[in-house]
């Protein structure tokens, strides 16, 4: 009976698929014409991780006003920095059968099921700015920043600002996402032994939480802080405010390293408060429908496709602050 069952459904199976490749009155086109999509057909659904940085506003922004510009019929959705609301959007998508997912994962873990639900169903995920811990195969292509190399270059920046060496403190990112656990990596690598990394901390990209934790810093140690490495610069404008108040002079008495180059670090720079900051580039959203159209017709993409950045410091800020996008 089984067997029997079996072969009927093979025999199904084979009925259909020649049925579909062969029937019909229309002249059959070439498989990849027929399936070729345009930047106007694409119907996208993207799982933002929140709003929490300058940084993520223009990313944000990057992404819709791009989608609009090309047409894109774009599903956005706002997770608030929590992982089970993104899942829940990426299941939406999935519900609603949207052509390509994008998203940035809030942290790197836990995203097999979903990813595989979304692979079942036959939708390339592309995941934009950060990156899941995840089986190749689970995912069409990351596109975004090297954040290792980022945190390089801020140990490289540090061991500048601190020849003579000195005692650090380090706000660390997001617990558990991308960013923060190669930024510290990255760092670590690079920065000289006489450099003292004396406490590090999460401040969760957050400019409140980069305060706080600042607060809690100066209070611990007061005057021996000779330095500051912030993961990004929300968090390096909340300390320096907390510096201030506390008494101490930001990016004299206190040198600081931070990342990302938003406007606000600019300002900071040409105020006197911030020592340098390392670029990451948030303007993805071009970018990420040129993959997506490319995923949805079939094409395979590499593996990952990183993100142009640099370097910047206080004695161009004031005149290349005009130019910059975010
Ligand atoms: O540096 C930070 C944001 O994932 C690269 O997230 C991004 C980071 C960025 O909140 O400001």
């Amino acid at each position: 009976m089984k067997k029997f069952s079996l072969l009927m459904i093979a025999l199904l199976m084979f009925v259909f698929v020649v049925g579909c490749s062969s029937g019909g009155a229309e002249p059959a086109a070439p498989a990849a014409d027929a399936a070729a999509k345009n930047m106007e057909d694409l119907v996208v659904g993207y799982a933002q991780i929140g709003a929490e940085s300058e940084w993520r506003t223009a990313n944000t922004a990057s992404i819709q006003e791009t989608a609009k510009t090309l047409n894109v019929d774009l599903r956005f959705s706002d997770a608030q920095q929590k992982q089970e609301n993104q899942i829940a959007a990426i299941r939406s998508y999935i519900a609603e059968g949207v052509d390509v997912i994008g998203f940035s994962p809030v942290v790197e873990t836990g995203w097999e099921t979903v990813l595989q639900e979304a692979k079942d169903a036959g939708i390339p995920v592309i995941m934009v700015d950060r990156r899941a811990d995840v089986p190749r195969e689970l995912y069409a292509t990351y596109l975004g920043s090297d954040f290792v190399e980022e945190g390089r270059k801020a140990g490289n920046e540090m061991n500048t600002l601190l020849s003579d060496g000195g005692k650090i403190v380090e706000l660390v990112g997001t617990v558990g996402s991308a960013p923060a656990n190669d930024r510290y990596s990255g760092f670590r690598e690079t920065v000289n032994s006489n450099i003292e990394i004396i406490d590090s901390q999460s401040g969760d990209f957050t400019r409140a939480k980069g305060k706080e934790v600042m607060e809690a810093f100066l209070k611990k140690y007061g005057n021996e802080i000779t330095g500051l490495y912030a993961h990004n610069d929300d968090m390096a404008i909340g300390a320096i405010q907390a510096i201030e108040e506390f008494g101490l002079k930001p990016g004299v008495d206190i040198k600081i390293v931070s990342i990302d180059a938003v406007r606000g670090a600019f300002e900071a720079m040409i105020a006197g408060k911030l020592n340098v900051t390392v670029e990451c580039n948030p303007l993805l959203g071009p970018q990420f429908y040129e993959l997506a159209l490319r995923a949805v017709n079939g094409e395979s993409l590499p593996e990952w496709v990183p993100s142009e950045e640099s370097v910047y410091y206080p004695d161009n800020a004031a005149e290349l602050l005009p130019q910059r996008q975010y």
